[in-house]
């Protein structure tokens, strides 16, 4: 009487249109196919990108969707072929997939995969399974999957390739924020910016990419890091996770960068973005030194044209790199949930609200009124 090659009904939560609350409905969950795995989601974050597709301003969105890319389940059922999991092992869903095989997987210089380079916006691009079907149906629509992923949703269908097989022991409560926001941040400053010992740093943005920046810099032994953000309700947060100094641009009577230039005598040596838009792009670039200052992109603003930047920056001896899920990939995600077991690394700083599935328009309020770093809404 198992579900296994059944349909699933479950609840989920559909965006049908932008700029509206996300509706909680009955959805029906096929079975998974070849290469195809169907998880049970226990636990799952609220993070800002799944807020970004469904903004008015942004044009290309697949709607109606299921969003959710912060998920830690269980596998119910897989389908042929799949070697990686079986039913009853804990996951985590990754949107950067992991063929093992191809030209980027191989290389120890990237986390992605030919899977994830093709598109023009590969993030919004796992919209349908392989076959460019989707595996949801709710009132005889068929609605879209979000980043290869759709966690907010009890049960949901993903490629084997995009799964991160971890320890039966892991708590689902907290690991699942290692499928975006605590990776993206941590492994920008460790794996990306790959921070060093004694270095000054710049974290901009103090949502739950950029404090895990911060605790990223702090592990890898930065003496000085400098947090910014428009909302000074970030700063005691950013203080108890390692932040020495906090600044908030709307209260300076210059430009934030020009502020940070002078408190450390010509420029930080690591600048992290995690908020996005041009404006702080620049501040970004104009915060770090000339001679080896590394700036470190993870945001992006939607609604925005990007960074215009001088040669003079980059002749002048800056960097800069762009980094997405932190360098991490499905071999790597596991062996981070064994560094939060042996305790690398404190997951609870991050979790400010914790609310059942059902209050999902609850956590995203929170998080529009900058009042949430991450709620994990619970199954
Ligand atoms: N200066 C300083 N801080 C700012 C500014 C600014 N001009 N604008 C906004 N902020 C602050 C906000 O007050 C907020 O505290 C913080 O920046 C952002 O935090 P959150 O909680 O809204 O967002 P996060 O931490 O969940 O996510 C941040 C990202 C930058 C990752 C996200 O917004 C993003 O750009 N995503 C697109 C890239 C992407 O999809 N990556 C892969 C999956 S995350
Ligand atoms: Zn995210």
């Amino acid at each position: 009487m198992g579900t296994k090659g059944k349909v699933i009904k479950c609840k989920a939560a559909i965006a049908w249109e932008a700029g509206k609350p996300l509706c909680i409905e009955e959805v029906e969950v096929a079975p998974p196919k070849a290469h195809e795995v169907r998880v049970q989601i226990i636990a799952a974050g609220l993070c800002r990108s799944d807020t970004h597709v469904i903004s008015p301003k942004f044009e290309g969105a697949f709607l109606p969707v299921i969003l959710g890319h912060e998920g830690a389940g269980i596998v119910e059922s897989v389908g042929p072929g799949v070697t990686n999991v079986k039913p009853g092992d804990k996951v985590i869903p990754l949107y950067i997939p992991h063929c093992r095989k191809c030209k980027f997987c191989l290389s120890p210089l990237t986390n992605f995969c030919e899977k994830f380079c093709k598109g023009k916006n590969p993030l919004i691009e796992q919209e349908l399974m392989e076959d460019k079907t989707s595996r949801f149906t709710c009132k005889g629509k068929s609605i879209y999957h979000f980043f290869g992923i759709s966690a907010f949703s009890q049960y949901t269908v993903v490629k084997d390739i995009n799964l991160a097989k971890i320890d039966d022991d892991a708590n689902l409560e907290r690991v699942c924020l290692l499928g975006c926001g605590f990776s993206t941040g941590y492994g920008a400053a460790i794996n990306t910016a790959k921070v060093t010992p004694g270095s000054t740093c710049a974290v901009f943005g103090l949502g739950g990419v950029g404090l895990s920046a911060i605790i990223g810099c702090k592990t890898a032994g930065a003496s000085r890091i400098i947090a910014i953000d428009i909302n000074s309700d970030k700063f005691p947060k950013a203080k108890a996770l390692g932040a020495t100094d906090c600044l908030n641009p709307k209260e300076l009577n210059k430009p934030v960068q020009d502020v940070i230039v002078e408190m450390t005598n010509g420029g930080v040596d690591f600048a992290i973005d995690c908020a996005g838009g041009s404006e702080v792009m620049k501040a970004t670039v104009e915060c770090t030194t000339v001679g080896w200052g590394l700036c470190t992109f993870v945001g992006v603003n939607l609604a925005d044209k990007g960074l215009a930047i001088s040669p003079m920056e980059l002749i002048m001896g800056r960097t800069l790199k762009g980094t997405n899920f932190g360098g991490w990939d499905a071999e790597t995600v596991p062996k981070l949930v064994s560094d939060y077991k042996n305790g690398k690394f404190d997951l609870d700083a991050l979790v400010t609200h914790t609310l059942p599935f059902d209050k999902i328009n609850e956590a995203l309020n929170l998080l529009n009124q900058g009042k949430s770093i991450r709620t994990v809404l619970i199954f």
